[in-house]
């Protein structure tokens, strides 16, 4: 590895931003996408977000296709940036809204619609 000494300061700086960052949750990436399409069964959900959040006052709502609301369970384990949930899903349209608290206090929210198909 060529150079090393020079890459321990660019290094450390990755490591130490997400600390320094003072930032509201954004979700980065999810799984079904928004927008996306699934299959139906028992569907495994992530939602990713740009800092850590605090999982215990978070919450992940399911809007199903006759528009009635669940609570998702939160998986309890797991990376700090990252919500984890499974359920079981027939053909439809869907929405999860998600409401995070992130470490700098704020709440942000948004919404994922997605389709199960056949
Ligand atoms: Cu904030």
């Amino acid at each position: 590895m060529p150079h090393l000494p020079r890459l321990v300061p660019i290094l450390a700086a990755l490591v130490l931003a997400p600390a320094l960052a003072q930032a509201h949750a954004i979700l980065v990436q999810s799984s079904p996408a928004a927008g996306g399409t699934t299959a139906p069964g028992k569907v495994a959900m992530e939602f990713r977000f740009n800092s850590r959040i605090d999982r215990e006052r978070s919450r992940l709502t399911l809007t199903a296709p006759d528009h009635s609301q669940s609570v998702l369970p939160i998986a309890p384990e797991g990376p700090p940036d990252i919500l984890d949930t499974t359920a079981n899903l027939t053909p439809g349209a869907y929405v999860v809204r998600w409401q995070v608290l992130a470490v700098d206090g704020h709440i942000t929210r948004g919404d994922v619609p997605f389709t199960v198909g056949n």
